[in-house]
């Protein structure tokens, strides 16, 4: 059973001392040889897994930073602490205080090759998870003979969409001929309507994803799309399946044509390898490409409980994080794909990272004495290099940078100009980067000078395929789990979001009192300061 450590003993680790002293002195990468950057250097500072490499000779780093961050990750018991999340330990969960008190097990949604055969609840989830599965594969079956649908529509917001779309647009390059998708996920009346217009719905199968299915924006949604199908005099029941969990408001297999289940350890924005995601997948990919998809996803988790340190991918990328987030002090980080169809990756990373690591609290409840998690952001290379690349490299503010990056497109479809292909310029570019952020330029003119010392790493694969994916999603969500055990958070529930719920829908009660009789303003002294910003913003007259 895993001891969530108080702040004092969080503190008092040995190697978390011994760090904050190297800290104040790290590696630089602007020295002169033989220090500095060196190609023994860049050599030394790599390790591979599964068809990846990490390249981190770009980061702050020396042998002994190195080497206390491992005692760091032994210390903080990270890999026990994965162990204990596979094998279904509480971890979703405030020592003593009201919380969730539930098992993480979306690593169990993969565990399929094969399922186990125990009786843990680990075992039991994979066991569901692969009964899902089967009935998916009927599914889609069925679809492939009736030939009915051509275009798919996930409606869905948050974990329930981000991921999905993040995945489809990704592998865009294997979708089936006749199939593609589009999204809704906000209440905002004209994303519906932007999407409703160019759909043939006769051909269209809609998803509604809620885990809870009690969520503002798809309830909402999920009533406008109806509307929508039965103006042009089609019955949305012989159109729509629900995914969510049983028991939910949305479970109510009779309104819709198939109803697909998630369970409460399965995290929205770790969900998308469940039927969250594999629904959408499945339909526009094939199953077999979404199995390879899970595959790739359970083979990386295989590697993040691998106890070789220098073979554990997402454990160093998490410890590299750490050291410049907790230790170094950088509280941003860009994660730059060099890949147009990683284009939404860096916004599903944003949220499976801020909303399970974004917290003030420990797993005791107590408030955090040292900062913790950066604030992500990302957008697709060469694109942003045109774009906010200046402020990364010339910035006083330093931001560290992830780039990820794959020696093959997926089209293979290119024009060699002026002696090199669009891939290699391409890459060309991303090595570039990570070179001239790391190393900078000196130089007379303050103007052309780069400060340089600006940590990144590169994460170097084959080709963007749905295995590469899943290994890809997978990299993240250990690195993210790692990071949280390491800052001794909760990393699985997202509380945060709650407030603005709840003041939201008081709104939303002053709005139908002034629907139902705008001459009743008793509702402006129920909530007076809401109903004072709706006055002000000219929402509702005094
Ligand atoms: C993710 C969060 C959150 C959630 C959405 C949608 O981890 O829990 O983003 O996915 O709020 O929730 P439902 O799936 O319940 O509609």
């Amino acid at each position: 059973v895993i001891d969530f450590p108080n702040n004092e003993a969080f503190l008092a680790r040995p190697s978390y001392q011994k760090l904050c002293k190297l800290a104040q002195n790290p590696y630089s990468l602007t020295a002169p040889s033989p220090q500095g950057l060196s190609p023994e250097r860049l050599n030394r500072f790599k390790a591979s897994a599964l068809g990846f490499t990490l390249l981190y000779g770009t980061q702050r780093i020396d042998e002994e930073v190195l080497k206390t961050l491992e005692a760091l990750a032994h210390e903080s018991e990270l890999i026990s602490q994965f162990r204990a999340m596979v094998q279904g330990e509480t971890l979703n969960q405030i020592l003593s205080w009201d919380s969730e008190k539930r098992a993480v097990l979306h690593t169990a949604l993969r565990n399929l090759f094969p399922p186990p055969s125990g009786n843990t609840i680990a075992e039991e989830a994979a066991r569901l998870a692969a009964q899902e599965m089967e009935k998916l594969k009927r599914f889609l079956e069925r679809c492939d003979q009736e030939k009915r649908w051509e275009e798919i529509l996930l409606v869905g917001i948050g974990g329930s969409d981000l991921g999905p779309r993040a995945l489809y647009l990704a592998l865009q390059a294997y979708t089936l001929p006749q199939r593609k998708a589009d999204f809704i996920s906000n209440v905002d009346p004209d994303d519906a309507a932007q999407v409703l217009q160019k759909k043939d719905l006769s051909k269209t199968l809609v998803i509604i994803v809620s885990k809870s299915g009690n969520t503002l924006e798809t309830k909402t949604n999920e009533a406008l799309v109806a509307q929508a199908f039965r103006a042009r005099g089609l019955e949305p029941k012989e159109h729509f399946i629900a995914v969510t969990q049983k028991g939910s408001p949305l479970d109510n297999p009779q309104h819709y044509l198939e109803s697909f289940y998630i369970w409460d350890y399965i995290g929205g924005r770790y969900s998308s390898t469940s039927m969250v995601g594999g629904v959408l997948l499945g339909f526009t990919l094939g199953y077999t490409p979404f199995l390879e998809l899970l595959r790739g996803a359970h083979d990386m988790d295989r590697v993040a409980l691998e106890s070789t340190f220098s073979q554990n991918l997402p454990l160093l990328s998490a410890l590299l994080g750490i050291w410049n987030c907790h230790f170094l002090g950088y509280p941003s980080l860009a994660i730059l794909p060099y890949s147009q169809a990683l284009s939404r990756f860096p916004a599903h990373l944003q949220q499976c990272d801020m909303e399970s690591n974004g917290k003030g609290i420990n797993r005791r409840g107590e408030i955090l004495t040292y900062p913790a998690s950066p604030i992500i952001w990302g957008e697709v290379g060469t694109n942003g290099q045109h774009s906010f690349y200046q402020w990364i490299h010339q910035s006083p503010l330093v931001v560290p940078v992830e780039f990820i990056g794959f020696r093959k497109s997926q089209w293979g479809k290119e024009i060699e100009v002026e002696g090199t292909s669009s891939q290699q310029k391409l890459l060309a570019n991303l090595f570039a980067q990570s070179l001239a952020l790391a190393q900078g330029q000196t130089a007379k003119n303050p103007n052309h000078s780069f400060p340089g010392n600006r940590p990144n790493s590169v994460l170097m694969a084959e080709q963007l395929t749905p295995y590469t994916l899943g290994a890809l999603l997978a990299y993240y969500e250990a690195k993210i789990v790692f990071q949280g055990f390491y800052w001794n958070i909760n990393s699985f529930d997202q509380e945060g979001v709650q407030l603005g719920k709840r003041l939201a829908n008081h709104i939303l009660e002053d709005f139908r009192q002034i629907n139902l009789n705008p001459q009743d303003k008793t509702c402006f002294q129920k909530h007076p300061l809401t109903s004072a910003l709706l006055q002000a913003g000219g929402l509702i007259s005094e």
